[in-house]
């Protein structure tokens, strides 16, 4: 053959897209990993009734897999139990150790997609974190359970089938961050927790869900329209440590005790959770410029948890020099302000950030 060819053979051979299109001719199972944090998918309660009142993260993840061995069917699933906490423990470092090993993994040919296992707390706000830092378009699945292992009609096994099923599908790939629960397909974005107990309880809201999973089909109706993963400009591989970003919570008669407090702890960046459109009162909105004034960044987003918060409207936000959530919620808002605070501190640039993630 003439020498000339062989680079170029060796360059398609190599190429990921031909080896997947050459594994699926295969017909072989998707190569599946689970990444194991807590939550009550991993808890255990004294009686199968026990569905309040449980321990969350006691059962490890080769547990999780051993009690549903119908994943053998649909996927060669390994685990790695990358913590165990209850997720209302969640940090910023869990937040970097998990992420960073989702991307070692998701370099790797020999893996296909990735489930993360992990408590329903703050899982939305994982998820959003992975959808903004992961950089791959292979599927990152994240599911939790809103009854523990031991329960009757335990959720927890069913839906760690159902992201086992997405994470390994074709039509998952390039969607972003998804958040399989309860049958429902959700984008990591627009999914928030909306209840505190029943296991329906992850929804997006007004802009809906993205699929569904009915017995072995993953079936998607809707594509996100906000940049994520492969699409994304963050890298969080040299980062050690995540800018300090705290969320003030507004309503009637609101002081601007909380907003000083934060302001006087040298906070990075200060996201307002505010009234109607993302409204502050009077009073908090010259504490806001105050803070702005020591170089904290500030978010204007709202409580109410669905809908635009406008620039300009009720508070002038280019005098101010405020930038505003769009319809990102107050703790996804505090999520894509400490990642944006990695690469800039310019308000137009976040600005820019808030509009296209
Ligand atoms: N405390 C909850 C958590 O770990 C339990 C759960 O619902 O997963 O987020």
């Amino acid at each position: 053959m003439n020498s000339r060819f062989v680079p170029i053979l060796l360059l398609v051979l190599c190429s990921p897209v031909l080896l997947r299109a050459d594994d699926t001719s295969e017909k072989r199972v998707a190569n599946i990993v689970i990444l194991a944090t807590g939550g009550t998918i991993a808890g255990s309660g004294a009686t199968s009734t026990t569905t309040v009142g449980y321990k969350a993260a006691t059962v490890p993840v080769q547990a999780l897999i051993d009690a549903v061995p119908e994943l053998k069917k649909i996927a060669a699933v390994r685990g790695e139990q990358v913590f165990q906490i209850a997720s209302q423990n969640m940090t910023n470092d869990y937040w970097l150790k998990l992420a960073k090993r989702a991307n070692e993994l998701l370099k790797q040919r020999d893996v296909d997609g990735i489930v993360v296992t992990h408590g329903t707390d703050t899982l939305e706000e994982t998820a959003y974190f992975l959808n903004l830092v992961t950089n791959s378009d292979k599927p990152v699945v994240i599911v939790g359970a809103m009854r523990p292992s031991t329960a009757l009609s335990a959720d927890g096994p069913i839906n760690l089938y159902n992201a086992v099923l997405v994470a390994g599908s074709k039509e998952a790939f390039g969607k972003g961050v998804l958040v399989c629960m309860n049958d429902q397909i959700n984008s990591a974005r627009d999914v928030t927790k909306t209840n505190t107990s029943t296991a329906d309880t992850f929804k997006s809201p007004e802009l809906g869900v993205l699929g569904y999973v009915q017995g072995d089909r993953v079936a998607f109706y809707r594509l996100p329209a906000r940049r994520h993963t492969l699409n994304s400009e963050f890298d969080i591989s040299g980062i050690d440590k995540l800018p300090d970003v705290e969320i003030a919570y507004g309503f009637a008669s609101v002081s601007r005790t909380t907003v000083d407090a934060l302001a006087a702890a040298s906070v990075d960046g200060i996201v307002y959770a505010g009234v109607g459109d993302g409204n502050p009162s009077e009073v908090t909105e010259q504490a806001l410029a105050d803070a702005r004034a020591k170089g904290i960044l500030i978010v204007r987003s709202a409580r109410v948890g669905n809908g635009i918060v406008a620039r300009n409207n009720e508070v002038n936000d280019d005098k101010r020099d405020f930038v505003v959530s769009d319809t990102l919620n107050p703790q996804k808002a505090r999520i894509l302000l400490m990642i944006a605070l990695t690469k800039t501190r310019d308000t137009k640039e976040i600005q820019r950030m808030f509009y296209e993630y």
